[in-house]
């Protein structure tokens, strides 16, 4: 048998993108969960760096792979194309399953230990998209995708809270150089 090419990973990107989108999730429900994070740490925040940061975790490997297997198993329950017991446990979304939150959890542990805390935060608030995924009363199932997005969010605002303190750490060097030269 021939050996399979790898995936691209620009296939991958745009899978899990697509995917994201399809279920009803755009980026900006994800930015502003971010900056609803964020913003009590840096009162400079933009609406459009917390868009950024979101994109740059959907960079990351981790979270496409994430994304493709739980938004899979989502959609299937709908379709109801589980084996049973599973088809049942999804479906209900049953509050002992656990496997939706380790599978995002997984990939949020990249990120350190701001992610991991507010993955917590998240999971158990709920706020903006992810409370509208955990409530829908139609037929759709979101068990898999809500702790998705809380990953997703987690790890963008983790980003950004690095970065702030890069920031902060650069100026202060400066400021210490320039104090030493006048
Ligand atoms: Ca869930």
């Amino acid at each position: 048998m021939k050996k399979r090419e790898p995936v691209h990973c620009r296939v991958v990107e745009k899978a899990a993108r697509d995917l994201l989108k399809e279920r009803g999730v755009e980026l900006e429900d994800i930015a502003k969960i971010v900056y609803d994070m964020q913003v009590q740490y840096n009162d400079g925040l933009r609406m459009e760096d917390c868009y950024d940061s979101v994109n740059k975790v959907l960079e990351k490997r981790e979270i496409q792979h994430a994304i493709l297997v739980g938004v899979e198993l989502d959609k299937l329950a709908e379709k109801k194309l589980l084996s049973e017991p599973l088809q049942s446990i999804v479906e209900t979304d049953e509050g002992l399953f656990g496997i939706d939150e380790t599978i995002a959890l997984g990939s949020v542990l990249g990120y350190g230990s701001i992610a991991v805390t507010t993955f917590g935060y998240l999971d158990k608030e709920k706020i903006g998209i992810i409370k509208e995924l955990d409530t829908k009363r139609d037929s759709s199932i979101h068990t898999f995708l809500d702790d998705l997005v809380c990953s997703i969010a987690a790890n963008a605002s983790s980003r950004l809270a690095h970065r702030l303190r890069d920031q902060e750490e650069r100026l202060r060097e400066e400021e210490r150089e320039t104090e030493h030269i006048s």
